[in-house]
């Protein structure tokens, strides 16, 4: 143990936040523990034998005596405080204390912890008997108050209830962090408050499966990876009972419809659909086992462990029963995904020395066609040629090859995304909420966390843009909380310190010198190349704080979560996203009911445009980037008028299992998904907070001389008087005390000793008795 042993002697200066100059012979005269920084950056514990000069000699728990820089030393709490519920309650609230609590509670199968007001949901990996109706219950009735999604979602439904305000619970971490899996736990507890009618309630649970179905794939660092972003909002009716939902998606990732990395999947639903469709359907849509398909077999990875695709596909059929989509419907999509997976199995051949191509004509055509319902000739030239109207004239060019491939997998791509998109919107229809009603919503975001790799794309881009936003919104939210809380109880708000990230915001979206807008106006420029693109932005950002020009097409920013290299390569052709006029064309000409709704809706939101082989962006069409920061506005604008509140999902270790701690990787994401920005804030203003009547009835009984008063505030002050703690760490509010970091743990220490003292007595009192 730590604090215990030694004699009291009270006028050593109580410590402060950080090992100082002036502590240290607190420490070494207490024997406290310290945290000590090992060459490989781990942090071990210790206790601080003597000093000399910048050197202190460090006695490890293991017996080594090891001489360390002072630099390299900070304070560790004392074990009392071992696995506290709320990393606030630390006396010392530093990396190694965070990164020692969190530890000790998932060692003992507490995965969730808060950190003032935000949840943080370290990932399990495993069942851990937590959740279920009892579990729900009990958080109803408030028998049980530790630190769990259920509270979360209750505080979020109560306070809905209450003010009649729009609430939200907005998660993020990392891929594989949990999010996902949170976000249903949350959904689970609000619809077991029950549903207005018909099973509602029921209704949109299972939209989880089939957006899962459609949106989730195996990755490397999840096996039910999500790859698109939602926002779901929940209505209940006055007497608090769901009565509707509506989903919003955001960036679906096309490429993976035609692309796989090595041991990674194309979408579920389509291993699915080959694995467990009946042998009528598989007739029908001429279907053949995944593995014959190119865009499925181009990875080396068909299965996953644990997961049985046929049934998968029963329960799909099923989900889509009770969202209450037709037969016709759901045959539609079916046939739409083997569309898709033919098309993929359309070759080109060369037809003379000039690069000119042709399709092969073969049972992947002929499939392709037949479902999509147009001809074989017609989807072979709309895949090899190009048609230019010139005047009165049409001029026909052969596509070249990579050409032919790129207008391929673009028609594939826009397929997929149009069919999620379309299911979105059957499952909408279908949670309709009856009337609007605004002030009793519940809004879930699961959204891809802050992503930095070795080499990032423009995937990333937009992500940690995204990430950048939701950030600024949780820093203005954290800081107004801290506001209204001082201001209303009197206290000096002035001395707290909040940094912003608007700098980098505007970085992104400055118009028409930001990152968004240069990117689109390079997009339109058809010469442009990745390397123009680099260089642009180095020419007119060098300026921002957060942007560094690198070497050739690279360039960095410095996030809030740290800074990130992005790679320029493929930037332009994925802002663009193009699908060739030609297909276009197709697409309205098929007699499939859903190709022509595409191809309208495709049309109303773009003029058609005359070529795309050019390389420009047509000036029409939105960009993807353009179209995401639009679609994030209103995200935000959404969130802005709600109560938010947050969940942060770590990932402690990158296997997927159980019971293992890496405590770099969790110390990454703490500094990524903003909680050591929140332990921080928390540093910058007063985190102990008591109220008079608490801290007086805590540490009254310390004063040396009986107080004559019975008010709780002048008793408070006098402790403080007695303890000599400075002014400056404290403030004294008109109902609380708010005390800095570190201050409390001197008056613990102090009464711990004497209750000690006093139970020691008792103890010897009896033994006498006996
Ligand atoms: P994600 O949503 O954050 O990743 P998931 O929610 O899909 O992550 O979680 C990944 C896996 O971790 C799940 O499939 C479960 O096996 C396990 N898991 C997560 N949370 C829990 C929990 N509370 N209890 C038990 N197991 C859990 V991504 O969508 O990849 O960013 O794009
Ligand atoms: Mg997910």
């Amino acid at each position: 143990s730590t604090a215990n042993d030694s004699s009291a002697d009270c006028e050593a200066p109580p410590p402060s936040g950080e090992l100082e100059e002036d502590n240290v012979a607190y420490f070494i005269n207490k024997k406290l523990h310290v945290w000590c920084k090992q060459p490989r950056g781990k942090w071990e514990l210790g206790t601080i034998l003597s000093t000399s000069g910048e050197e202190a000699s460090v006695s490890h728990s293991n017996g080594n005596i090891m001489k360390v820089a002072r630099s390299e030393l900070l304070p560790a709490n004392p074990d009392i405080l071992d696995g506290v519920e709320d990393l606030i309650q630390l006396s010392y609230l530093n990396e190694p204390s965070v990164l020692h609590n969190l530890q000790f509670r998932y060692s003992q199968d507490m995965i969730y912890s808060k950190a003032g007001p935000i949840l943080i949901a370290l990932n399990p990996f495993k069942d851990g008997q937590i959740y279920g109706n009892d579990y729900i219950s009990a958080y109803r009735q408030k028998l049980m108050d530790s630190p769990h999604v259920y509270a979360m979602a209750d505080a979020a439904y109560n306070e809905m209830m209450r003010d009649e305000a729009n609430q939200s619970i907005i998660i993020s971490g990392e891929s594989g962090s949990g999010k996902t899996e949170t976000a249903k736990i949350a959904m689970q507890y609000l619809a077991a408050l029950g549903g207005g009618c018909c099973g509602i309630e029921n209704e949109v649970l299972q939209t989880n499966f089939i957006l899962e179905a459609f949106g989730n794939a195996k990755t490397s660092r999840n096996d039910n990876s999500s790859r698109f972003g939602k926002l779901i909002e929940i209505h209940f009716s006055t007497m608090g009972k769901i009565c509707g939902a509506k989903l919003q998606t955001f960036l679906l990732e096309k490429s993976r419809v035609v692309q796989l990395a090595s041991g990674e999947r194309s979408y579920h639903i389509f291993y699915q659909l080959c694995a467990g469709s009946s042998s009528d359907l598989k007739e029908r849509l001429n279907l053949r086992a995944a593995s014959e398909y190119k865009y499925l077999n181009q990875s080396d990875c068909m299965t996953i462990d644990g997961v049985d695709d046929a049934n998968k596909f029963h329960m799909l059929m099923k989900a889509l029963d009770v969202i209450r989509m037709c037969k016709d419907d759901q045959e539609l999509a079916f046939k739409m995904l083997a569309a898709i997976l033919w098309l993929g199995n359309i070759s080109f051949q060369e037809t003379d020395n000039e690069n000119n191509i042709e399709v092969v004509n073969d049972e992947a055509v002929t499939t392709a066609a037949f479902l999509m319902g147009c001809s074989s000739k017609e989807l072979m030239e709309a895949l090899s040629t190009h048609k230019i109207q010139a005047g009165r004239d049409t001029i026909t060019k052969r596509l070249t090859l990579r050409q032919a491939i790129d207008a391929r997998d673009a028609l594939a791509k826009f397929i997929y995304a149009s069919l999620f998109d379309w299911l979105v919107e059957q499952v909408n229809k279908s949670l309709e909420v009856g009337k609007r009603r605004t002030g009793r919503s519940i809004s879930i975001l699961d959204i891809y966390g802050f992503e930095s790799f070795q080499n990032n794309s423009f995937e990333q881009f937009c992500i940690n843009y995204a990430n950048e936003r939701l950030q600024q919104h949780f820093n203005r939210h954290l800081f107004k909380l801290e506001q209204e809380d001082y201001e209303l109880d009197g206290i000096d708000w002035t001395k707290v310190d909040f940094e912003d990230n608007q700098v980098c915001l505007d970085l992104f979206e400055k118009k028409p010198l930001g990152l968004f807008s240069l990117l689109d106006e390079e997009s339109n420029f058809p010469r442009a190349t990745d390397l123009t693109l680099a260089n642009k932005l180095k020419q007119h950002l060098h300026a921002n704080p957060c942007f560094k020009g690198e070497r050739g097409r690279a360039f960095s920013v410095c996030h809030y979560a740290g800074e990130v290299l992005y790679d320029t390569s493929g930037f332009l052709e994925k802002n663009r996203d193009p699908l060739p006029s030609d297909s276009i064309q197709l697409l309205s000409s098929c007699s499939c009911e859903l190709l022509q709704l595409f191809s309208t809706t495709l049309n109303q939101s773009q003029k058609q445009s005359n070529s795309c082989y050019g390389g420009a962006l047509d000036s029409q069409k939105q960009s993807v980037g353009t179209k995401f920061k639009g679609q994030l506005f209103k995200l935000m604008h959404q969130l802005e008028s709600t109560t938010p509140h947050f969940i942060r999902c770590i990932k402690p270790n990158t296997k997927q299992h159980p019971g293992i701690y890496d405590q770099d990787l969790v110390l990454q994401q703490l500094k990524c998904c903003g909680v050591l920005e929140v332990v921080r804030i928390s540093r910058a203003g007063y985190p102990t907070r008591m109220t008079h009547q608490e801290f007086s009835r805590r540490y009254g009984f310390l004063l040396s001389e009986a107080n004559t008063s019975q008010d709780p505030l002048s008793i408070s002050v006098a402790v403080l008087q007695q303890f000599n703690i400075p002014p400056e760490m404290y403030q004294v509010g008109f109902t609380k005390l708010y005390l800095r970091t570190g201050q409390i743990g001197a008056l613990e220490d102090r009464r711990k000793h004497l209750l000690q003292g006093i139970v020691g007595i008792q103890k010897s009192f009896r033994g006498y008795q006996a």
